[in-house]
């Protein structure tokens, strides 16, 4: 990486740990997909050395005695957590709830409130010691579901702080969210949302992410970009990559060469199928074995010329779900062997623990078909480097549509790992691939992998998080009432030809929980009336309301309108529809919102010509909200029938794409030469508004908080009759 700030990487892993045998202590490597994708990377360019921040697996005195073992590639920045709060944190939190919640297997969750509150206490932890490293132009790159929370500590220590986080495993549905405690949810998310840049395996994890912020905590987002707080965050895949000349070109490693050698002769006479996992319930290891029994039931030719070579690699085994993992493999291991196996042939061989690197991608090169199964997987490398391990373009990949690989690499068999005959098929299909046509795919995958390497992943993501932060400081919309240098008074003062395009629900009058109760107070057609009254006042209610609502309400007044969104207009005393819809996918629409009325106590529908409305201000706020959140994923399937999903203010409004009211305010403002046009609404529909109006002497209010296209912002409806009452007390004379 070039780059002239200075990385610093939080994992939980350090990619060491100390081993000590006979009297002596050496180094030893952690194997782990993420190990694997830092140390990938290349910092010779780098101006200052990256520092690797995570929790020691060693005590202090052996960091203090061995630390000159250790390479130099990274400043390593240990942090030391008792062992109560070790283990509540790693193997109570962040591996018996967040791990299996996150890959689905949401019946494994033990979740116990002290290994909660120690997950908290381990990011805080963490968050000191990088707080401490801290220098003004460092990025900070969090990884993992470890330290969830630790992107929002750090920014509340440290506001200016340039921070990214990773998530390596899967990121699931907001329906699995929803199994957390509140506490922890909110923690998660918030925890999350404290960084620039959030980023996944797959677009699927992304969006998953981006509604569970928005229904968990309201959130909302504009293509990947989230205003929160005033800050600009962005989520969004970026699949990780692996160093693929490292194993490309092991290929022709002397070391490798010479156990893929070794093993040839070993299997001479049988083809070879070989996978490698830790030992994992996500990784699939018990449906690859049911699939390799089924193949055998299925292709007894096959008995005999084949061996499956399980490497299992040691992991978590203080879990029992892990513990446990372990005696269901050997069993099964055994049975197999058992049932099939011969006085000169087994049809398994078995090892748990780790390979060096050599005999790895001796293994990688030598098989004939890499059986990569898990039930979920963020990504998977193994996958990844087993294709590009192989320079002889020869052996087949059967890998589950499971893994965020899957995504990528697409000429490889894809199996369902449930599917125990489809599997078997598979195997079959691989063990007699022509060598043409292995050569064929493995080609297309390894253009891929080389293109999109673990390089370019992490530029990609350093590159985005730099990028964000430039562009970060969202300026909050001012209020008007604030403007020193700008009065719009004056403005309008100044004005011989106005035209004010005013939102009625939520800017004129404030919202009742009966939208029928809302009508107009005195004081408010008093208002409109005396605008109306000025020969230069061109006056329009431009709402979502019916015509004959706004009939009744303010028919009598000398002013146009313009209803359902800009479906009808009245002008000159007569109303014209604007739009050609003929409704007709009401009936598809309707019994839809009816469920949600069922589901939803205190929500009611409202029918309108050209669109319909689900309101739910008055349902229980909760429920209200996360069912509307369903009702609009629901509707956006509904988007082919040219429909347009507006999430308003406490109401999901469904209408055609035909026309909205920034059509409306444009066509409106083009019809005669304004030398004042003031839009005020308060509404997402208003959004459409403030966005077509954006001419000098073109001024757009929106009411109340949250993201707006507006120019300026009024606090609340008094402000908003304050403002044209003051119109309306103009004695400033005018020059025409
Ligand atoms: C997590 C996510 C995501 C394994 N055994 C040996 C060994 N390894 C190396 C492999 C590979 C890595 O460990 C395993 O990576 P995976 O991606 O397959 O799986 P996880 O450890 O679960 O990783 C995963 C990954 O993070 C990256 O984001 O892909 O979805 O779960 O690199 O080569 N290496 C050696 N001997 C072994 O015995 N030398």
């Amino acid at each position: 990486m070039k780059n002239n700030n200075r990385l610093i990487i939080v994992s939980y892993r350090l990619p060491f740990s100390f081993e000590t045998a006979h009297g002596s202590t050496t180094l030893k490597s952690s194997a782990g997909g993420l190990v694997t994708a830092m140390q990938s990377l290349d910092f010779s360019e780098a101006e200052q050395k990256p520092v690797w921040v995570g929790c020691a697996n060693f005590s202090r005195r052996t960091w203090e005695k061995y630390q000159h073992l250790v390479n130099a590639d990274f400043e390593y920045v240990p942090v030391f957590l008792d062992r109560k709060t070790q283990q509540d944190f790693y193997n109570g939190f962040s591996n018996s709830v967040l791990w299996p919640l996150f890959h689905y297997f949401s019946t494994y969750v033990d979740y116990q409130e002290r290994d909660f509150l120690a997950y908290q206490k381990a990011n805080e932890a963490v968050c000191e010691t990088v707080a401490q490293l801290l220098q003004p132009r460092d990025i900070v790159w969090v990884h993992d579901y470890h330290f969830m929370g630790l992107p929002k500590l750090i920014r509340d220590k440290q506001p200016e702080a340039t921070i990214g986080f990773f998530l390596h495993i899967p990121f699931p549905s907001y329906e699995l969210i929803r199994i957390l405690p509140h506490k922890c949810k909110e923690y998660l998310l918030t925890g999350l949302l404290g960084a620039d840049l959030i980023g996944f395996h797959t677009n699927d994890y992304n969006i998953h992410f981006l509604q569970s912020i928005q229904i968990n905590l309201g959130v909302q987002h504009k293509i990947w970009k989230i205003n929160y707080q005033d800050r600009l965050i962005r989520s969004d895949a970026f699949p990780v990559g692996i160093n693929y000349p490292l194993y490309h070109d092991a290929f022709d490693n002397p070391d490798v060469v010479k156990e893929r050698k070794a093993l040839k002769e070993a299997y001479k006479d049988v083809k070879i199928i070989f996978s490698v996992d830790r030992l994992d319930y996500t990784k699939g290891v018990m449906q690859r074995l049911d699939a390799l029994e089924a193949f055998f039931r299925k292709y007894p030719e096959w008995i005999g010329r084949l061996t499956f070579i399980l490497v299992v690699v040691p992991s978590r085994d203080e879990i029992q779900k892990y513990g446990e993992r372990k005696q269901m493999i050997e069993q099964a291991v055994g049975r197999i062997n058992g049932k099939y196996g011969t006085l000169i042939w087994r049809p398994i061989v078995y090892r748990y623990g780790s390979v060096p690197f050599p005999q790895l991608l001796a293994l990688y090169t030598a098989c004939d078909v890499a059986l990569i199964t898990p039930i979920r997987d963020g990504m998977n490398l193994v996958a990844k480097e087993f294709v590009a391990a192989r320079k002889d373009h020869q052996g087949v990949l059967i890998l589950s549509e499971m893994t965020g690989a899957a995504n990528e690499l697409s000429t490889a068999l894809h199996i369902n790992p449930l599917d125990e005959n489809e599997v078997a098929d598979k195997m079959k299909q691989a063990l007699e691939m022509e060598p043409e046509e292995q050569s064929r795919r493995i080609a297309i995958m390894q253009r891929r992998l080389k293109d999109y390497d673990v390089k370019k992943w992490a530029n990609s993501f350093v590159n985005c998080l730099l990028t964000m932060r430039t562009n970060q400081h969202i300026e909050p919309t001012p209020l008007l009432s604030a403007q020193t240098d700008f009065s719009l008074q004056e403005r309008y003062g100044q004005a011989r030809s106005r035209l004010l395009l005013l939102d009625y629900d939520g800017t004129l009058v404030n919202y009742h929980s009966k939208p029928e109760q809302a009508s107009p107070p005195t004081e408010v057609i008093n208002v409109l009336g005396r605008l109306a009254s000025r020969r230069e006042n061109y006056v329009v209610i431009i709402s979502g309301r019916d015509q004959q609502t706004l009939d009744e309400w303010l028919g009598f007044l000398p002013i146009d309108m313009v209803a359902e969104h800009g479906s009808y207009i009245k002008q000159q005393g007569l109303w014209r529809r604007d739009i050609l819809d003929d409704g007709s996918w009401k009936q598809i629409v309707n019994p839809i919102l009816d469920d949600f009325v069922t589901r939803c106590p205190g929500s009611f529908i409202e029918e309108k010509s050209h669109s319909l409305a689900w309101h739910y201000r008055s349902a229980e706020s909760v429920t209200g909200f996360v069912r509307s959140r369903e009702l609009i994923n629901t509707l956006e399937n509904l988007l082919p029938y040219k429909l347009r999903v507006i999430d308003g203010n406490c109401v999901v409004e469904i209408k055609s794409t035909e026309t909205d009211k920034g059509k409306v305010a444009k066509q409106l403002s083009l019809a005669r030469p304004y030398d004042f046009v003031l839009a005020i609404g308060d509404d997402r529909t208003d959004e459409d508004m403030f966005s077509a109006l954006t001419l000098e002497n073109q001024y757009t209010v929106k009411v109340g908080p949250g993201t707006t296209n507006a120019a300026y912002r009024l606090k609340d409806v008094n402000e908003v009759l304050g403002l044209l009452k003051d119109f309306t007390a103009e004695t400033t004379a005018n020059p025409w």
